[in-house]
């Protein structure tokens, strides 16, 4: 989390009126700097170096989390020893896809701002071309906007949140028209790992997400498949609600699968029985995927961790 900590000032707050009544609501300045790196790093839970596309050299790259209203300060290094250009493409963001998502040259930096006026989560990607590599190799997060209105009956405080972003792993990273084709596809990657939280498939995994018996878990989770979409679902469980974009508005309820399109974010909540201990597995029911490595041990004890899924730790490294 050491990028998410450096990465992430809060710049300022400027205080607004709220109409003509004494209401008043913090908007915020937040900077976010991210640096396009082209790295090894491991996509599994022996250490299996791949070279990624990243930025601040990981997968996904730093969560961004900001409130309805605030401004986002962005600024983008592409270093010179990297080869390639590159670019950014936040979903939170409504601006021009030919300025501020143009890609930038090896040696040269970019800084735009947006406002973040949708709530709900969303995918960030690069946009460089061809795309489809630069997404494949690593390039996508999530960004978290929470809606100016907090908590309510309709959007309950959780007990916990998890980060949940999944992609593809094709075994040449150069060969792009394979990608297109989704030819060469060999792996699932959950937050950059094959069966990252699963000790179930992989003996090497040595996490899970936790939490206690009857606690409402909510996964921000992000599809950043290049060519799939997500049959998100969590194995002897059922979604409590589904947000689609993460939006409150947009509440589903008692839901077992919910498909998740390339490139969409969906918050998902789910309660587990109170009266004992037990484990769900989410999944991405394409079986195809699940078994490549999307697979996710939710495991519901009273000795959970409790800063697990709390604070800073919502995306496990
Ligand atoms: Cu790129």
């Amino acid at each position: 989390m050491k990028f998410f900590q450096t990465t992430l000032v809060i710049m300022a707050a400027g205080l607004f009126l709220v109409g003509t009544l004494t209401e008043t609501v913090e908007a915020k300045t937040v900077k976010v700097v991210m640096t396009a790196e082209e790295v090894k790093i491991p996509i599994d839970n022996k250490g299996t170096l791949y070279p990624a596309w990243t930025f601040n050299g990981a997968i996904p790259g730093p969560v961004v989390r900001v409130s309805q209203g605030d401004t986002v300060d962005f600024t983008l290094i592409n270093p010179r020893t990297n080869q390639n250009s590159h670019a950014m493409d936040f979903h939170a963001a409504q601006v021009d896809v030919l300025k501020e998502f143009a890609p930038i040259k090896p040696g040269t930096q970019e800084h735009w701002t947006f406002v973040a006026r949708v709530p709900g989560v969303f995918m960030y990607h690069c946009g460089a071309m061809p795309m489809v590599e630069h997404i494949a190799r690593g390039m996508y997060g999530i960004i978290i906007v929470d809606p100016k209105g907090g908590y309510s009956r309709r959007y309950p405080k959780p007990d916990r949140e998890y980060v949940l972003v999944q992609g593809q792993l094709f075994q040449n990273p150069d060969d792009y028209q394979a990608m297109l084709k989704n030819k060469g596809w060999t792996n699932s990657l959950i937050n950059g790992k094959i069966f990252h939280y699963d000790p179930v498939h992989d003996p090497n995994a040595t996490q899970a997400l936790v939490a206690k018996p009857g606690e409402r878990v909510r996964i921000f989770f992000v599809n950043a498949n290049v060519n799939m979409p997500v049959a998100f679902h969590p194995i002897a469980g059922i979604w409590d609600r589904v947000y689609l974009n993460g939006n409150p508005k947009n509440t589903l309820y008692g839901i077992q699968t919910y498909n998740v399109a390339p490139s969409e974010a969906d918050t998902f909540d789910i309660v587990s029985p109170k009266d004992r201990p037990t484990n769900n597995a989410i999944v991405d029911h394409t079986m195809s995927a699940a078994l490549r490595g999307a697979i996710t041990v939710l495991m519901n004890t009273p000795d959970a961790d409790p800063s697990a899924g709390r604070g800073s730790n919502i995306l496990l490294k």
